[in-house]
Formats: C-alpha cells, sequence, structure tokens
C-alpha cells in the first residue's frame, strides 16, 4: 500500500487540473479488413470468397463441435486511440452484418439452442430441439500458440500441431469470454455447457423458422451492457483489432460434403461482395471517457480509489491518464469525476 504522503500529493493537484472531455466516436465500415474461413480443410486461408459455418457429427471425437468458425475483422487504430486504460472506452453501441449467399437451404432460428439439443439421440442426456433450425452466433476470438491480436492475420495457419489433430488446436477460436476467461468455445458439447454469444444474427425479413433466401443480411446487435462483453470489446479497442467469430451448430454429417444445409456467407474477396454490400460491416459507437469507473459499479466512488490503490507504483489498467504508472495522478482523475 502506498504511503499517506503519496495520496495527499494529487488531493492537491485537484484544483489545477481540468476534466477530462469526453469524446464521442462512431466507426461505419462497410467491409471488414480481415476474413477467413476458420476451418481444418481451408487451404486458401484468407483468399477465399466465401466461408461457412457448421457442426462437426454429434460425439465425433477428432474435430470441434464448432468445426466451421467465419473470422471477421477491423483495425480500429486509426479512428480510435490504442492503448488506453480500459475503462476509458465507453462501448455506446455495436452493430455487425454479414450476408449469407445459398438459398433455401436452412430456417431462421433467432435463439441459442441448449448444448444437450446437439448430442446425439441415443445420448440419454439428448434433448428436442426446442425450435426449428440453428442460430448463427457471434462471439469474440481467442489465440494461442504464441499467435495474438497483433501477430495474427488472415493468412495466419489453421493450427501448429500435426495435421490430423484438429480438436482444441486452431489458432484462433471462439470465445464467449465468460467470466472474461477468455475461453474456447469451440468443444462446447464435449464439455457440456452452452456458452453465452455476444449477439444471436438476426435475419431481415425472414420469419422464425421459415427458409431463409438467397442474400439474407444478418445484423447482430452486441449486447454491449454483459460485462463479458464490454471486457472484450474494450481489450479489442485498447490493442486497436477488433476480432469476430461467426459460429453456428448447423449438421453437416459429411464434414461440409453433399447436400447443403448450412450457411455460406461473402467474405470481402467475393468480387460482388463489396460492390454489393455482402462484405461484413461494423457499426461501433464510442465514448473516449475519464475511465474513473475503474471497478465498473456506474458511480465514481472511493471504491475507484482502492482500485488505484491496489495498482499504485506499477503499470495496470488503473492508468488513467496514460504516463505508463499507475500514480497520484490516476488517483485525481478519479477525484475530478467524484460522485458522477
Ligand atoms: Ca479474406
Ligand atoms: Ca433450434
Ligand atoms: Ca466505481
Ligand atoms: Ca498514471
Amino acid at each position: 500500500m502506498p504511503s499517506r504522503g503519496r495520496i495527499v500529493s494529487p488531493l492537491a493537484a485537484l484544483c489545477v487540473t481540468a476534466s477530462t472531455v469526453a469524446q464521442t466516436i462512431v466507426i461505419q465500415r462497410s467491409a471488414p479488413d480481415e476474413d477467413r474461413w476458420n476451418y481444418p480443410f481451408n487451404a486458401s486461408v484468407g483468399f477465399r470468397t466465401s466461408a461457412s459455418t457448421f457442426a462437426a457429427p454429434p460425439g465425433d471425437p477428432a474435430f470441434d463441435d464448432r468445426d466451421a468458425q467465419f473470422l471477421i475483422g477491423w483495425d480500429t487504430s486509426a479512428e480510435v486511440t490504442p492503448g488506453l486504460a480500459p475503462t476509458r472506452y465507453e462501448i455506446l453501441s455495436a452493430t455487425v452484418t454479414v450476408t449469407t449467399i445459398s438459398g433455401g437451404v436452412f430456417v431462421f432460428d433467432p435463439t441459442t439452442d441448449d448444448w444437450r439439443t446437439h448430442l446425439d439421440p441415443a445420448d440419454p442426456m439428448f434433448i428436442a430441439d426446442a425450435d426449428a433450425g440453428r442460430p448463427i452466433e457471434l462471439f469474440g476470438v481467442g489465440f494461442r500458440n504464441g499467435f495474438d491480436a497483433q501477430t495474427w492475420t488472415e493468412f495466419s495457419p489453421f493450427q501448429q500441431a500435426p495435421f490430423g489433430n484438429w480438436q482444441g488446436t486452431r489458432n484462433a477460436f471462439a470465445t464467449d469470454n465468460e467470466g472474461r476467461s477468455g475461453r474456447d468455445i469451440s468443444r462446447h458439447v464435449e464439455q457440456g455447457f452452452t456458452p453465452t454469444p455476444f449477439a444471436v444474427g438476426q435475419a431481415s425479413g425472414v420469419a422464425q423458422g421459415a427458409s431463409v433466401p438467397f442474400d439474407t443480411p444478418w445484423t447482430f446487435a452486441l449486447d454491449v451492457a454483459d460485462a463479458d462483453v464490454l471486457a472484450y470489446l474494450r481489450e479489442s479497442l485498447r490493442s486497436g483489432r477488433l476480432r469476430l467469430m461467426v459460429t453456428s451448430m448447423h449438421p453437416a454429417p459429411t464434414m461440409g460434403q453433399g447436400a447443403q444445409n448450412w450457411p455460406d456467407y461473402y467474405t470481402r474477396e467475393n468480387k460482388f461482395a463489396i460492390p454489393l454490400g455482402f462484405a461484413a460491416t461494423l457499426d461501433l459507437t464510442v465514448r473516449i471517457g475519464s475511465g474513473a469507473d475503474l471497478n465498473g459499479d456506474g458511480v465514481v466512488n472511493g471504491g475507484d480509489i482502492t482500485v488505484i490503490l491496489n495498482q499504485f507504483g506499477g503499470p495496470g489498467d488503473a492508468d488513467l491518464n496514460g504516463d505508463g504508472v499507475v500514480n497520484g495522478s490516476d488517483i485525481t482523475v478519479v477525484l475530478n469525476s467524484f460522485g458522477a
């Protein structure tokens, strides 16, 4: 803990420090900076002109349950200053769209399905799917094998493990960031849980349970009030790279072969995608605030000063003024917003 003297000093500076003026930034992108079919047998990596999402067969020991995933990403560093304290990024809204290519091969399910509906019907824990079809869900992206937000690109390899070992090995994976864990949810059926997506895709102009026509746009309104989603988005803006993973559990019993019954999406490399508005889009509104509500309880108070004191003298998320160290100046930032 710091000495009393180190706390008193910023109190004295309070009267001469100007309040931070909040700055609101609106990002509107008509195409992603990266998109990638995230699938073991995708040899064309980021160049492919479409991507699909589907599940491995129930109980298949060789593959992730969410076998084929679709990664979309944006470099936000030009619009939103990276490297700030996470709490300074006040995410007001975040909406993403993707567009499916194929028509008449699957039906619209607007809500998440329980993990047990994906089990083999012979499994004693199996329960029937309560509504027709499977949802298209949006998650965050986690990395393994030395990759991170800065080093991964749409041309990075799918995995580092020897070919043939496809479970839990993908370099970029879907995460629901449950409890801010960054966990991989790609094997959620095998591991026995239902992940919470950042958003469930809503098909424009399609009724629940109805067949999805060609070139249907899907809207994902991210739940920015959710602490796990908010933490993910803040860390993304802090890194300057926002990546999201589109996934679904549409059954593809022969691993993407045979009659198609799963969604296929336009990538930015598809010659029709950008001219016709079919590439993934991003609308994000963020306010750069003081960040003073460090503990996220909705009010700037003594609890936030406690967060600073717990990190005092070192680097940390409580470095609100960005001078590289958690110190008295950061307490001043909190005092300037006290009670707000
Ligand atoms: Ca691409
Ligand atoms: Ca369903
Ligand atoms: Ca607080
Ligand atoms: Ca500081």
